[in-house]
């Protein structure tokens, strides 16, 4: 297939194309390499939040307030959700349709699922890859959806501008949250079912958490907002939040060094694959193989043996 129409699609704000090319992102094919040539030059203007926390704090909910904040002010919105389970089937994903429905015939809304298959199958560069189509495609504001459970997830909601982490009462979120190193990602918290009872103790227990960390004075200090995001209660104050980090992170010169980041995340990602294919599979013809049999009978150590083959792999021509 040829990437020039792909691209110009994009480009154009053509959905299709849009859609399509996210499919090509998540099938991880080749011509991904001329896609990415065509787009990436129009990218870097869409900000990026990403919303995490534990299945059922209510992110959909919340994001989907946040795309209603957004069109209220005229900003055209992409959202990822990226699933880790179930990438376009399942319970959870038929309720964010539904959810979502509102925003179906809405042009300046464009909304996507995906499947996570990013760190686990060594594809780290997919979830960067869907942000730079996204952004290309001219969005203002792109939000992305992740299940805060695993370290791959915060990993990708650590991709974005700005990060919110949702806790939720009387899930034990404050303490897990901690524990999954989603905390240290956190730029705004929601407490979000502020309706539900323990929302406040719920809050104490944040408070406490973000005062524990060591800050120097200039260095952002997560806000906290209490949402109750199925009233669309508190999104108004959450927004404020995103645009005080969107000031603060231009200002301190941390938005570029985010956006470094992302890149550093998806070229390692990239140069681990092309390693990787050109190691070749158990049985291919590469010199994997035979030092493998070498280090396997003890005549080479495992170390020398990944020296020779890292000097082997560098010295063929890039990705042909
Ligand atoms: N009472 C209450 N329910 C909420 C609130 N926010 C979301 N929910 C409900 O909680 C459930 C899970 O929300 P969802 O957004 O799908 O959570 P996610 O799994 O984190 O995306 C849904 O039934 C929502 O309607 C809230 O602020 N208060
Ligand atoms: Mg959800």
């Amino acid at each position: 297939m040829e990437a020039a129409p792909l691209v110009e699609g994009v480009l154009g704000g053509d959905r299709r194309s849009l859609a399509r090319a996210l499919t090509l992102v998540e099938n991880g094919v080749p011509v991904l390499r001329d896609i990415m040539a065509g787009l990436s030059p129009r990218t870097g203007r869409a900000r990026v939040v990403g919303f995490t926390g534990a299945p059922g704090v209510g992110k959909s909910t919340v994001t989907n307030a946040v795309v209603r904040a957004a069109r209220g002010r005229g900003l055209s919105v992409a959202v990822l959700a990226v699933d880790p389970s179930s990438p376009f089937t399942g319970g959870a994903l038929l309720g964010d349709r539904v959810r979502m429905a509102e925003h179906a015939t809405d042009s300046g809304v464009f909304i996507r699922s995906m499947a996570n298959r990013g760190h686990l199958g060594g594809l780290s560069w997919a979830a960067p890859h869907a942000l730079r189509v996204l952004d290309a495609a001219g969005f203002d504001l792109v939000l992305v959806e992740t299940v805060g459970v695993g370290q791959a997830e915060v990993e990708i909601a650590g991709l974005a501008d700005t990060t919110v982490v949702l806790c939720a009462p009387g899930m034990g979120d404050s303490v897990q949250a901690a524990k999954a190193g989603v905390l240290e990602v956190a730029d705004v918290f929601a407490v979000n079912k502020a309706d539900h009872e323990g929302a406040r103790s719920a809050l104490r227990d944040l408070r406490q958490m973000v005062a524990m960390v060591d800050r120097d004075e200039h260095e952002w200090k997560p806000p906290i907002v209490m949402t109750v995001a199925s009233e669309g209660e508190g999104i108004e104050e959450l927004w404020e939040r995103l645009d005080g980090h969107a000031a603060h992170l231009e200002s301190s010169g941390a938005l570029e060094e985010r956006r470094r980041a992302r890149a550093r995340e998806e070229v390692q990602g990239i140069v681990l694959d092309l390693l990787r294919a050109r190691m070749g599979g158990a049985g291919e013809s590469s010199g994997l193989d035979s030092l493998a049999q070498e280090v396997s009978e003890g005549r080479c150590d495992p170390y020398t043996a990944a020296d020779l083959l890292l000097k082997d792999l560098g010295a063929g021509p890039s990705g042909t």
